[in-house]
């Protein structure tokens, strides 16, 4: 390389003809890839090596990118996804080809559900054999598997195409409403050889890769004119108000119409959940009962009972309630998905907000008392009653008696991060366990997925750099559970509750027949504890919410990889936690 950049140093004089003849400083694929990700800030990687990325996982290493490997794609693929939500960067989750791509694509449809945004790079076999169907190492025309389940999908076939197509993955995951994105990137592209220069000058460094989006201000003085109409107004927080990290104007918006909030749960800590307009506790009456919602980067999905039905006052399942609604969301195919929309407010989050900040300016009348002061009534009432239970110390340990000490944790430790999944482990997390500051809770999501776990846990601790606690339903954990492995390998601070309570639900079920053990049992009595020992973490067995603080409490002094192993009753949960209803079984049962 040397008599290529400095000839007159190692090359003798005079030979004019040779030094013409010496080939030209190259660039291979594999740097190309390097050197595309670094210019655009994307520093870090979530994936697992093997044919024919191996060596794109060392020399990104080697570059000074943070390279993060996992023992499965899928948790790689999560933790990627939740990278994108934690940063607004497109979380970036490398896999091998076929059963690699197979196993981060989960993550890949996640990220999309959810409006993360995330690249799923995967390398893949030879295009010749792949569409002739020949039978290739890891044979899989990868790029049509992944296209219904991404915002957008590449294949990129020679080097001088990489600047492009990291950049158009770039603007397809983060611009409008983000997503997962699916690169496609041939084992044939990395050896590819191209002329330093010439291949550098085609790297992209991406300009405003997700542009603000105005709103119409037509469109504001209408949502402006139904808000200030309303009696018993009402504001709903999504995630996307989460991501969109516009946290002053969010709470600069509440605070000045007085208007009473419900957070979703990745909303949750937007504003703290103890801000004496969150509703939270009074969910089941502000729901039918607020004339006008604004939802803010929140859609009206299952979560939200498609805004229709007896959730939202309505007779039956399918009757609308009375509630008009202003919707606020940067996809204006988002309006009318499940009820009508009164008020489409089209933009990105924190332009919109700031919008409705300046048409309403300083002459606000604040929301009526009567409203707030009945919201108030059932808060106190439905607090005072949750404290109770939170005080009894029953044995065995049962969820509220471990959330309760988990809420202390979280209380004086308002910056870490909490990861939760499970059913029961999920749902009475989210209820128990106040969060104070935003995007410090990261859960199953839109679709109450299993296996997020461990990957968020990964990502969580690597991009915010704070100690994180992860409240695990032991199913749930089973799911991602050999990544403690990694957490252990790259000694991240991450302190993992396994709500043990010996299965699915509950550990009570029996087969019938007496031969199986039942499909939602587990082995009872497992020390989960003792996984993390195999890989020189700390492990404790809890039996108390005592037992249970001071293992916390130490994990978070201490910041070294923990899993408790949390010893719940197996008779507290119920069947899926709080969507019992959602069980077809369940509800033939109640007809
Ligand atoms: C990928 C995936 N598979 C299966 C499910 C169905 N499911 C919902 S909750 C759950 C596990 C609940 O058990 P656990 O995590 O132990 O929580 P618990 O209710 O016992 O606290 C399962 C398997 C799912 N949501 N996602
Ligand atoms: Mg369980």
């Amino acid at each position: 390389m040397g008599t290529v950049t400095e000839p007159g140093v190692t090359a003798p004089a005079p030979v004019a003809a040779a030094v013409a003849s010496q080939p030209q400083e190259t660039i291979d694929g594999f740097q190309m890839v390097i050197e595309a990700l670094k210019l655009n800030g994307l520093d870090t990687l979530y994936g697992l090596p093997g044919i024919p990325i191996t060596d794109l996982t060392r020399r990104a290493q080697a570059a000074g990118l943070r390279v993060l490997a996992f023992r499965h794609e899928q948790n790689a693929g999560y933790a990627a996804s939740i990278a994108g939500f934690l940063t607004q960067k497109p979380g970036i989750c490398l896999t091998v080809s076929a059963p690699g791509f197979l196993n981060g694509l989960n993550a890949l449809a996640h990220a999309t559900t959810n409006c993360f945004p995330m690249i799923l790079i995967s390398g893949s076999s030879e295009r010749e054999i792949v569409d002739l169907q020949q039978g290739d190492y890891e044979e899989m025309d990868q790029l049509a598997v992944a296209k219904p389940v991404c915002k957008a999908a590449f294949r990129v076939l020679h080097a001088d195409d990489i600047g492009v197509g990291i950049a158009r993955a770039i603007r397809a995951a983060v611009s409008g409403r983000p997503g997962g994105v699916y690169l496609d990137l041939p084992a044939r592209l990395f050896a590819q050889s191209i002329d330093a220069a010439a291949g550098r000058s085609t790297l992209i460094k991406v300009v405003d890769a997700a542009p603000k989006q105005i709103p119409a201000p037509e469109a504001v003085k209408r949502a402006v004119e139904l808000l200030k109409g309303a009696k018993k107004p009402l504001i709903v927080l999504g995630k996307g108000a989460a991501y969109a990290q516009a946290d002053a104007d969010v709470k600069a918006l509440i605070e000045k119409t007085g208007i009473p909030y419900l957070p979703m749960s990745m909303a949750k800590g937007l504003l703290p959940d103890t801000h004496p307009q969150c509703a939270s506790a009074a969910r089941s009456f502000v729901l039918p009962e607020a004339d006008v919602v604004m939802l803010i980067g929140a859609r009206l999905n299952w979560l939200l009972s498609h805004g229709k039905g007896k959730t939202w006052g309505g007779k039956t399942s399918k009757d609308w309630g009375g509630q008009k609604f202003v919707q606020i969301d940067i996809s204006p195919q988002e309006a009318d998905s499940n009820v009508r929309i009164d008020a489409p407010l089209v933009g990105d989050i924190g332009s919109c907000v700031s919008a409705l900040l300046a048409a309403i300016g300083s002459g606000w009348t604040k929301a009526p008392s009567d409203w707030t002061g009945a919201i108030d009534e059932r808060k106190t009432k439905n607090i005072a009653k949750m404290a109770e239970t939170l005080a009894k110390d029953p044995s065995p340990m049962n969820f509220h008696s471990a959330l309760n000490v988990v809420r202390d944790i979280v209380k004086a430790n308002p910056d870490a991060m909490l990861v939760n999944e499970g059913a029961n482990a999920l749902d009475f997390t989210r209820s128990i366990v106040d969060m104070y500051k935003p995007r410090k809770r990261v859960d199953v999501g839109t679709w109450g997925i299993m296996g997020i776990g461990m990957g968020y846990c990964v990502a969580a601790a690597v991009e915010t750099k704070q100690q994180v606690l992860a409240v695990e339903g032991d199913s749930a954990f089973g799911f991602s559970g050999m990544e403690v492995e990694t957490i252990c390998r790259y000694n991240l601070p991450v302190c993992i509750v396994v709500m043990n309570n010996n299965g699915v639900y509950k550990g009570t079920d029996v087969d019938p027949t007496g031969r199986d053990p039942a499909p939602t049992v587990f082995v009872k009595g497992a020390r989960y504890d003792r996984i993390i020992e195999a890989f020189g973490g700390v492990g404790v067995n809890a039996t108390t919410p005592a037992e249970l603080r001071a293992a916390i409490e130490e994990a978070f002094r201490s910041r070294k990889p923990t899993l408790i192993n949390a010893v719940i009753d197996e008779t507290a949960g119920t069947e899926s936690g709080r969507i019992t209803s959602l069980n077809p079984s369940a509800a033939k049962k109640k007809a």
